[in-house]
């Protein structure tokens, strides 16, 4: 081959690569109901993504059952997440959005990596010591696997880039430690994943205790927003955010609620810290959280609407769902065809 052309082939290839579109997988387990926090921390961010990507949403049904889980709430609440991901502007065109176990090999793939991962490992995972602390009469061994389950669903789909709020960092990098770990051991299979997390909103912060994380499982239904909330509860819950007694509606040290509260109008309307900390220097505490209120509800009125529309045509739901279930069943599968064959397993 003449000089010219093989470096013609070479250029040829590296464009074809930067062409090559990134992969992306997340996922929210449905428990308790979507909140301000996950929406802003997450669900939120993958919809631009969806332009420039190849991007797997999931539900990570699997996921929930570490935790004890009522089989008829379960199931519906399974459908309501599903729809809330297309209300919140996930794409079925662009992207695949399905349910965790309708593609096996999430837990065939977890079998697997489970044995390159050690007990030490998963034992220093803050997420399981607080949901043991959380649920002590039902440490089971799903709950101590679920990071594994976790780098499975990632690894699964030769995914480059995993959005996710902050607190899933240390689930992002056990699944590059056992990524690199099969890889050394059969050589190139798994890529390697990157965490994505958002600069501002990663970790929104309870209304009731702005010390803890917003969760979706919060048992106290005024330390969240939910997404689905209508209005006046959005108004309600806002006015009794808890915040502090020095009456300044500025960022600082022991200014929790205040600095979370800034937080949220920030995210939620795109205006930068700075200028957001400007507009309300002036502000008494009551009329700050109107106006956080109102940016929040603004922000989330589409999303609702969308939903309830959606829920009417549950048919156009479920072949998203089955549609998407297929062709994530064929990416899938040819990772688990390389996995098992690198492993010494006969081929399928
Ligand atoms: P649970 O309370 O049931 O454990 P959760 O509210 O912590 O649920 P997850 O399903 O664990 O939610 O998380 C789904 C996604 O939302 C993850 O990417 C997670 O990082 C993100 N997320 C969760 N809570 C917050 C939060 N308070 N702020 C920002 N992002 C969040
Ligand atoms: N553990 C995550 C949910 C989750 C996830 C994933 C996120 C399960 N599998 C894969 C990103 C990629 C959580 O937020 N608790």
């Amino acid at each position: 081959m003449s000089e010219n052309k093989e470096a013609d082939l070479t250029a040829a290839n590296t464009e074809n690569k930067a062409a090559k579109k990134k992969r992306v997988f997340s996922g929210v387990q449905p428990t308790g109901r979507l909140v301000l926090g996950n929406y802003l921390g997450a669900v939120k961010n993958w919809v631009p993504m969806q332009d420039e990507n190849e991007c797997c949403f999931c539900v990570v049904d699997q996921h929930s059952i570490t935790v004890r889980q009522d089989p008829k709430e379960l199931r519906q609440r399974c459908l309501d997440f599903l729809t809330l991901y297309i209300a919140c502007g996930l794409d079925p065109d662009k992207s695949l959005i399905y349910f965790q176990s309708h593609v096996p090999a999430h837990a065939q793939l977890a079998w697997v990596l489970n044995c390159y991962t050690y007990m030490g490992e998963l034992s220093r995972m803050t997420q399981f010591k607080e949901k043991s602390l959380k649920h002590q009469d039902n440490i089971n061994a799903g709950l101590f696997t679920y990071p594994v389950l976790m780098a499975a669903d990632i690894l699964l789909y030769q995914t480059d880039l995993v959005p996710v709020g902050i607190d899933q960092k240390q689930h992002l990098e056990i699944a590059q430690i056992i990524a690199k770990r099969f890889n050394g051991a059969y050589g190139d299979v798994f890529r390697i994943p990157e965490a994505i997390i958002p600069k501002v909103g990663a970790k929104i912060m309870s209304l009731q205790d702005p010390t803890s994380k917003m969760s979706k499982s919060d048992v106290n239904p005024k330390a969240y927003i939910a997404v689905l909330d209508e209005p006046d509860t959005i108004i309600k819950k806002m006015k009794s955010a808890v915040t502090d007694s020095d009456g300044k509606v500025e960022y600082g040290d022991g200014k929790d609620g205040i600095n979370n509260l800034l937080t949220i109008y920030s995210v939620a309307t795109g205006e930068s810290i700075e200028s957001t900390q400007a507009r309300f220097a002036n502000l008494g505490y009551g009329d700050f959280k109107m106006q956080v209120a109102e940016a929040v509800v603004e922000l989330l009125r589409p999303v609702r609407e969308k939903y309830y529309d959606l829920k009417k045509n549950e048919d156009y739901v479920k072949s998203v769902y089955t549609k998407s279930a297929d062709v994530a069943n064929k990416i899938a599968g040819r990772t688990m065809d390389k996995v098992y064959k690198k492993i010494g397993f006969i081929a399928r």
